[in-house]
């Protein structure tokens, strides 16, 4: 049933008609004043980065397989990105990205980190969104994978999170807690820098559980929440009922299909707490992939879509990078629009610190600020060229793009779309004359390649140390 306005109450039709307008002056001030009120709050933000998801994988980006509804409810009521990039195609250099603003490797991180403890990860002297969030007297959180260092230096509660729940290496059982990689098999579950043991219990459902408990704590004042899923990365463990329900489909797909819908239900679990303390239109969600998806042994060689374009995890190419995108700010930013402007992860720290209105403490950064991209489907990027790097010494892959013009170096399609040669070293394609990246232009278009690979190599000489 629906219920009665106000004004319905307030207003009953006995009433003369100067009276109610009376009365109409006297509701629209007091509106007014709630509004203002409402503003001076500064808002929420939570940030949920998947894990391994690919390009493609939740309806509102194209699958017509899975099945995603809390995921694109935040597309409904708010803005996706198409062309948007992940910092790095693998877990660390990506996550630093995100944290930083800057790419992995000025943020300390050209590669992924040690997932064991004593293992060193990014410097802790990088300034955290965290940091720069908790500056501006938010509580903030870090739930779920960490992957960003093993130490106590470099562990959450040094770079800016107030709390800390969750793994510290890149991947776990979601039963047992193990690291799950290689050995000697070892426990993996922390809170604030202390082990503690939650054997049997589910660590997405452990991860709403936290991120509820945090939410109320925090309701009476703004927080910064880092909700990072360690899902659909391997092990594939979906609920029983959804491998029931994507029995049809292919193997892997339907082992990774049923975890991708396990872990719509938890990024629902939090959009209800959420809800259930009236935060919603108070709360800034950020959604986004850390990269493409695996192909990995682990990963029963895919399951994971990058739709159309080429490559995954690792890889360069779109497929590796392009990943899916979404901000919402019920009542405040745009709802059920897509942008198709060039945008990258470090994006985030910049948009998120103007769209709170607090002070950006981060002088050196990477990101620009997407809050005219968000507002008008018409503005320009704000990026004339984006650079990636994984690894240093003598074979780094890296890539560039200058608007359409995307050049990759030492490239690996980890998709086995198709071999690559020798020729291959350098890579050119115009993603506006075709998104898949399956012709190299670079001989046909020497100027071009030669004019990006100086851009790449001046860049990555500047950035050398
Ligand atoms: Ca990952």
């Amino acid at each position: 049933m629906r219920s009665a306005s106000p004004s319905a109450f307030l207003l009953p039709k006995c009433l003369g008609r100067l009276e109610r307008a009376m009365r109409n002056t006297l509701l629209t001030l007091f509106l007014y004043a709630l509004s203002i009120g409402a503003a001076d709050r500064k808002p929420n933000v939570i940030i949920i980065f998947t894990d391994d998801q690919g390009s493609v994988d939740l309806n509102c980006y194209g699958a017509k397989d899975l099945v995603t509804p809390h995921m694109d409810s935040l597309a409904k009521r708010g803005v996706r990105f198409t062309q948007f990039y992940a910092a790095a195609p693998v877990c660390s250099p990506s996550r630093a990205g995100l944290l930083t603003g800057r790419y992995p490797v000025r943020a300390g991180v050209p590669g992924n980190v040690p997932s064991k403890k004593g293992g060193v990860g990014m410097p802790a002297s990088q300034v955290t969104i965290a940091e720069t969030f908790k500056a501006a007297g938010y509580a903030t959180a870090h739930i779920g994978k960490w992957h960003l260092g093993y130490t106590t230096q470099t562990m959450p509660n040094a770079q800016g999170f107030d709390h800390s729940f969750g793994h510290m290496g890149g991947c776990i059982d979601n039963y047992s807690h193990f690291f799950y990689w290689n050995g000697p098999n070892r426990h993996d579950l922390w809170r604030n820098g202390k082990e503690i043991f939650e054997d049997g219990n589910f660590f997405p459902e452990l991860m709403a559980k936290e991120a509820g408990k945090f939410i109320e704590q925090n309701k009476d004042k703004p927080f910064f929440m880092y909700f990072a899923l360690n899902t659909p990365h391997y092990p594939y463990q979906g609920y029983a009922k959804w491998l029931k329900h994507y029995k049809n489909l292919p193997y892997p797909r339907n082992l990774y299909a049923a975890f991708v819908s396990t872990y719509d239900e938890t990024i629902g679990q939090l959009l209800a707490t959420l809800d259930q303390h009236g935060l919603r239109k108070d709360t800034i969600i950020v959604f986004q992939s850390d990269h493409g998806h695996s192909h990995e042994e682990r990963a029963h060689f895919g399951g994971g879509s990058s739709g159309p374009y080429r490559g995954a995890k690792f890889s360069m190419f779109e497929g590796g990078l392009r990943v899916p995108a979404i901000i919402s700010w019920p009542g405040k930013i745009p709802e059920g629009e897509v942008r198709h402007q060039i945008a990258h992860s470090c994006d985030w720290l910049p948009t998120l610190t103007e769209l709170a209105g607090i002070k950006l403490q981060q002088k050196d950064i990477d990101g620009k600020s997407l809050t005219s991209v968000i507002s008008n489907a018409g503005a320009q990027t704000p990026h004339e060229i984006l650079h990636w790097q994984i690894g240093r010494g003598r074979q780094p892959r890296w890539a560039i793009r200058q608007g359409d013009w995307k050049l990759i170096g030492n490239p690996q399609d980890t998709s086995n779309k198709a071999p690559l040669t020798a020729k291959d070293k350098l890579f050119l394609v115009n993603l506006k004359q075709s998104v898949s990246e399956m012709k190299n232009l670079a001989q046909a278009n020497p100027e071009i390649t030669r004019r990006l690979k100086k851009l790449h190599d001046d860049w990555a000489a500047e950035n050398a140390k």
